[in-house]
């Protein structure tokens, strides 16, 4: 008895000892969290009009949870005249009409305390609609206002002298000339996206007030932060600093409206822009330092080479944006990537990032064709256990975790300005609406997602087959089962804190993470167009003997819980978690 006492005694100072250390370097909740981006206008809603709303989300709060979402964040839900679905506000501090009131807010952030998920929102610094007042009063002129947008008088047209031409040759990210002759004032105004989106002036001091207010009302409403949009877009080369010169033409693009077709030296990524996503968070740290709570965070959307991108991070006085989006998964790989392009599109990230900074992975948006039509329909599943088992934060956008395909849509049915702005033979090359209909809930009408007699975009034919009522039910496999068990492993410390190593062998790409006197997790994907056996010793030594398959792609026939063994036989595309643990990992299903 007392030997056992003793034992126990010392078995807990022990414990006590053996976890002071990771303590100390406790990550900050975001650096091990799963984000989930909702595309509002398309998730839930409620009121039977075709349109998602907040009262729609919040009343699928829960099913969040339940997948294992830490944080989601918003596109933009503040009041548009929709011109680009929400990216054109003009009351960056109000709530879209048709998307609720700011007490349907206040009523989402109340139930996402209450069921643990943290709520973020899209900040659209580049630009607000012309119908916000502060549009309104510059193209009046009205004092304190005149230079909140860029204003010029542009050139003389030779062959016309009662007319004006642009300022600059710059292009539209939409198409077409970026300067809108204004009747009102006489002068060009510059919009970097849609006429209806002018650009707001970050070298007015005025301006640069104005936004951090708008930060601090959502802040002061409970919001976890905010995803930036656009943010390469936000400063331009100045008037001060020479005019507005023509952009150097790109000779790869002859098509002179696309916005490729010029090389974007004076429009994106000026230095300027750096220090103001500082400021904001500087705005963010201070409400932190007076209200107390979790950290709050800043997610950027930047597409730059990591020389210029790293720098978001803050430097050695200043911090940062927490996570600058890395899109290296949508830009570098594909359906045809082998082994090796998926060894290089993470290194091009995990070897330029700064030491001591957590990674994150993002594999689709509403700007981006659905991950099965970028990576092929079987290598789906693969790509969530990716972002999952890489070290740092998941990113999913809303239908990744049940697999949801893009809708094709006739021109007829086309809303998208960036598709509307082209024609009806080449908008599919343009239009971001297959991505963005309605969200799949179940078997029933319009997919669960509406009772409403029509939707906004039309609903997904193969709804009956991909949604989350009928994914959660099966007693087979399925993109949601395996999307929830992924989310459960990242519990796991060797996912949170472990070594990680990725590479090819044989085609096959391998990642493999563990703790010293924990876990082992390995990832195995055939990236062969035929099937494989692979000598797990022989692609590496330290593999433990006792791996047991934890999660499976959906077409692949090895059973959950069984010996992965030590001669692993691939069908082409398959994709195989395995954990070093007999623990059973698996939810729900026939096991
Ligand atoms: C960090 O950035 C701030 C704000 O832009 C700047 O004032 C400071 O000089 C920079 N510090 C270093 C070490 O580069
Ligand atoms: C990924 C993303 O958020 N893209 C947005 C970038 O900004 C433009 C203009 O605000 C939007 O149209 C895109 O949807
Ligand atoms: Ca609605
Ligand atoms: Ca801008």
């Amino acid at each position: 008895m007392h030997i056992k006492g003793f034992a126990l005694l010392a078995l807990s100072v022990a414990f006590v000892l053996a976890c002071k250390a990771p303590e100390e370097n406790k990550k900050q909740w975001w650096e091990t969290a799963q984000f989930y981006q909702i595309y509002p206008r398309s998730f839930k809603d409620s009121n039977g009009d075709g349109i998602g709303d907040l009262n729609g989300i919040t009343s699928k709060l829960e099913y969040l949870k339940e997948i294992g979402v830490t944080a989601t964040w918003l596109s933009p839900i503040f009041t548009s005249p929709m011109a680009d679905f929400g990216y054109d506000i003009s009351n960056f501090v109000d709530i879209q009409p048709e998307y609720g009131t700011l007490t349907d807010f206040d009523a989402m952030i109340k139930k996402a305390n209450e069921v643990g998920i943290k709520i973020i929102l899209d900040f659209v610094p580049n630009h607000s609609s012309d119908e916000h007042e502060w549009f309104i009063r510059s193209e009046n002129r009205e004092k304190g206002y005149e230079d909140l947008y860029f204003w010029d008088d542009g050139k003389d047209d030779p062959k016309d002298p009662t007319k004006r031409l642009p300022p600059s040759n710059w292009i539209s990210v939409f198409r077409g000339s970026a300067w809108k002759w204004s009747e009102k004032r006489k002068q060009f105004y510059y919009h970097a996206f849609l006429d209806k989106q002018p650009d707001l002036n970050y070298r007015s001091p005025t301006l640069v007030q104005l936004m951090k207010n708008v930060l601090k009302f959502w802040l002061e409403r409970g919001v976890a932060g905010f995803r930036i949009d656009a943010v390469p877009n936000l400063f331009e080369i100045s008037k001060q600093s020479g005019g507005y010169p023509d952009e150097p033409v790109n000779p790869n693009e002859p098509d002179d409206q696309n916005y490729d077709h010029l090389r974007h030296i004076y429009v994106i990524d000026q230095p300027e822009t750096i220090d103001m996503v500082y400021q904001w968070r500087k705005v963010l740290i201070d409400h932190q330092n007076a209200y107390g709570g979790d950290e709050r965070i800043l997610m950027i959307e930047t597409y730059s080479e990591p020389a210029y991108s790293n720098q978001f991070y803050g430097n050695k006085t200043t911090e940062g944006a927490q996570i600058p989006f890395n899109f290296n998964l949508i830009s570098r790989v594909n359906k045809n990537t082998n082994a090796e392009g998926f060894v290089e599109a993470i290194d091009a990230w995990m070897k330029a990032m700064p030491s001591g900074k957590t990674a994150n992975w993002v594999i689709g948006n509403h700007d981006n064709k659905r991950v099965p039509t970028r990576y092929g329909i079987k290598r789906t599943d693969f790509m969530n256990m990716l972002i999952m088992i890489l070290p740092g934060v998941s990113v999913t956008y809303q239908g990744e975790e049940i697999g949801m395909l893009d809708v094709e849509l006739s021109w007829e049915d086309t809303v998208d300005p960036a598709a509307c702005n082209s024609n009806s033979d080449i908008y599919e090359q343009f239009s971001r609406d297959p991505c963005r209909t309605p969200f799949q809930w179940d078997n029933t009408k319009n997919a669960g997602f509406s009772t409403g007699a029509t939707t906004w975009l039309p609903v997904g034919e193969t709804y009956t087959t991909y949604n989350v009522a009928v994914e959660s039910a099966t007693t087979g496999n399925s993109h949601l089962k395996i999307f929830k068990t992924l989310t459960d492993m990242r519990e796991n410390k060797a996912l949170q804190y472990g070594g990680y190593r990725y590479f090819s062998y044989n085609n096959v790409f391998i990642l493999k993470r563990w703790i010293d006197g924990g876990d082992t997790i390995l990832l195995i994907f055939n990236a062969n167009s035929q099937s494989i056996t692979v000598n797990l010793k022989d692609a590496d030594e330290s593999i433990p003997d006792n791996m047991r398959i934890s999660v499976v792609s959906l077409e692949s026939i090895k059973v959950i819980g069984s010996a992965l063994g030590s001669s692993v036989q691939l069908a082409a595309d398959e994709a195989v978690v395995a954990t070093s643990v007999e623990r059973k990992l698996f939810r729900y299903g026939s096991l």
